[in-house]
């Protein structure tokens, strides 16, 4: 799929040991704090792909797929699938080739797509950077092909930040030597194969801050398909200029912002709304990259705050605004897990609720994005804006001038009161009739040009034209 086609999407992050087992368990034991293998699978998320569909998710991304060091180390095993050793065989403990190849079928027989998580950065060692036997690795099975130990020791020294290693005396990350052009070479010609052997449809990539930046584009048109790098820092200026390297990267810039003005109703809309700006200044194109509140290696959402309202407020900024909207596998059941490994509960523990609160919400929400896309052709490559903010509120619009969507979201959390916030500046002229989409009630725009927006337990709201709306099937219209 190209970077265009992606835009539309909207993914389920999962890891691949976590989220559902070829036994269908829902009550197969997973403690987090051992860091080691619970059961999840390949054939394990084909038994439940009926549950993230339902929630609207038109793909899926997981985790590396590549064989990992097998031991039981004193940072775990490799459940997680970022410790690769052999980059031509898959990870039997998720399944066979075969049953990596039918999760792609299937996918694609229900309209999905498939995105796979790869490591370009490093392989996987048990054990420390100075007793590394390279013969474990295939291909790379000499020191040649590596970087000197060091770990890394300064994060504002790119030379160290891309040179030296990752990991730790317990797991080393031995770290490729990315200039040569020998590991260029097999990594190019590995990420083609990969795509079309399992008929992938998008790549997640790893470690990007890790890797000088002209070893990406080469990689990006070997893979053939839209790449969204990871690049792990909060700061646009430094993150944004990584998209003239890849199609996109993840949005850690708002991820940071939009946590610090929602998990608490005394949280910074300001610095929101200001990032909200700086990106789109700063990246070549916001409506690429990857959204998200939740990942893996971030204590998840509910363990800043248990409010729901705050949770649905967070969820709607996900999907309401510019880049590709992604939720990692728990949120939707209010998972609460703190730093890595606590935030990697198994999603089967839930019984895949498909009546929990946020599994709802998402799915409306999803319906709603949906409905944006194909009520308006120019929805999705319009930047949003935002246009109000006091300090508990932002407004935002993305779309048409003259018929955008907007979306007001609340930090003041499920015990907020019950008001009228009168929003101006929306672009809709007097008269026009709106329809909240959470709530399906419908609002004529003022004499004024203002909108009454029934602000209630700090719930979001969105609005779109109420003629958009009829014939959509949500709100009860057929
Ligand atoms: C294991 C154990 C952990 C243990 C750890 C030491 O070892 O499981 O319990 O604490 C994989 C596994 C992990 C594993 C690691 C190391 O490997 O999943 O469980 O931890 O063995 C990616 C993946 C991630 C994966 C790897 C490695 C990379 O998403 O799951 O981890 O393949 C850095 C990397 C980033 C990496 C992340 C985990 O570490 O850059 O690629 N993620 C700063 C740095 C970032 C750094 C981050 C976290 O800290 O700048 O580069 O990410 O260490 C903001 C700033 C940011 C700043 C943050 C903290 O604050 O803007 O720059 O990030 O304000
Ligand atoms: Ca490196």
């Amino acid at each position: 799929l190209t970077p265009a086609e992606w835009r539309t999407q909207s993914i389920y992050f999962l890891l691949t040991d976590r989220f559902g087992r070829t036994d269908s368990s829902t009550t197969a034991a997973c403690d987090v704090a051992d860091r080691v293998y619970c059961g999840g699978s390949w054939q394990g998320i084909i038994n439940q792909l009926h549950y993230i569909q339902g929630m609207g998710f038109t793909a899926i991304w997981i985790t590396p797929v590549t064989e990992q060091l097998s031991a039981d180390t004193g940072d775990g095993e490799a459940y997680h699938g970022y410790w690769q050793q052999k980059i031509y065989d898959v990870n039997t403990n998720y399944g066979s080739a075969d049953d990596l190849l039918a999760l792609s079928t299937a996918l694609h027989d229900r309209g999905m797509y498939l995105m796979v998580d790869v490591v370009a950065n490093h392989m996987g060692y048990a054990g420390a950077g100075t007793s590394v036997d390279y013969s474990a690795f295939d291909p790379f099975d000499s020191s040649t092909y590596f970087h000197p130990y060091c770990l890394i020791s300064n994060y504002d020294n790119q030379t160290n930040v891309e040179d030296c290693w990752l990991g730790d005396t317990t797991v080393s990350l031995p770290d490729l030597n990315t200039d040569l052009t020998s590991v260029q070479t097999i990594w190019y010609d590995w990420v083609a194969d990969l795509v079309s052997n399992y008929s992938i449809d998008g790549l997640r990539i790893d470690t990007v801050k890790h890797v000088q930046e002209s070893f990406w584009p080469d990689y990006n048109d070997a893979a053939g398909v839209y790449c969204v790098g990871e690049v792990f820092d909060g700061d646009p200026a430094y993150t944004c200029p990584y998209q003239n390297y890849l199609d996109g990267v993840l949005n850690y810039p708002v991820y940071y912002q939009l946590l610090y003005a929602f998990e608490d109703s005394s949280g910074s809309i300001s610095d929101l709304y200001n990032m909200i700006n700086s990106v789109a200044s700063d990246c070549a194109d916001p409506t690429l990259l990857g959204n998200f509140i939740e990942n893996h290696d971030n204590p998840r959402f509910a363990y800043y705050t248990d409010d729901y309202s705050q949770a649905k407020n967070v969820i709607s900024f996900v999907f309401l605004s510019d880049g590709i909207p992604i939720i990692y596998a728990g949120q939707e059941q209010h998972y609460d897990g703190g730093s890595d490994p606590d935030n990697r509960e198994a999603t089967w523990l839930s019984g895949y609720s498909t009546t929990a609160e946020l599994y709802e919400y998402i799915a409306t929400t999803n319906k709603i994005r949906t409905l944006a896309i194909s009520a308006d052709s120019s929805y999705i490559t319009t930047l949003n804006a935002p246009f109000y903010q006091d300090s508990h509120t932002i407004a935002m619009k993305k779309g048409s001038s003259s018929s955008p969507i907007i979306t007001v979201l609340s930090n003041y959390g499920a015990s907020g009161s019950s008001y009228t916030l009168s929003l101006s500046g929306s672009g809709y002229s007097s008269g026009t009739v709106l329809m909240e989409m959470y709530t399906c009630t419908s609002v004529t725009v003022d004499s004024s040009g203002n909108i009454a927006v029934p602000m209630v337990s700090g719930l979001p709201r969105v609005f779109m034209p109420s003629s958009s709306v009829s014939g959509s099937g949500l709100c009860g219209t057929s």
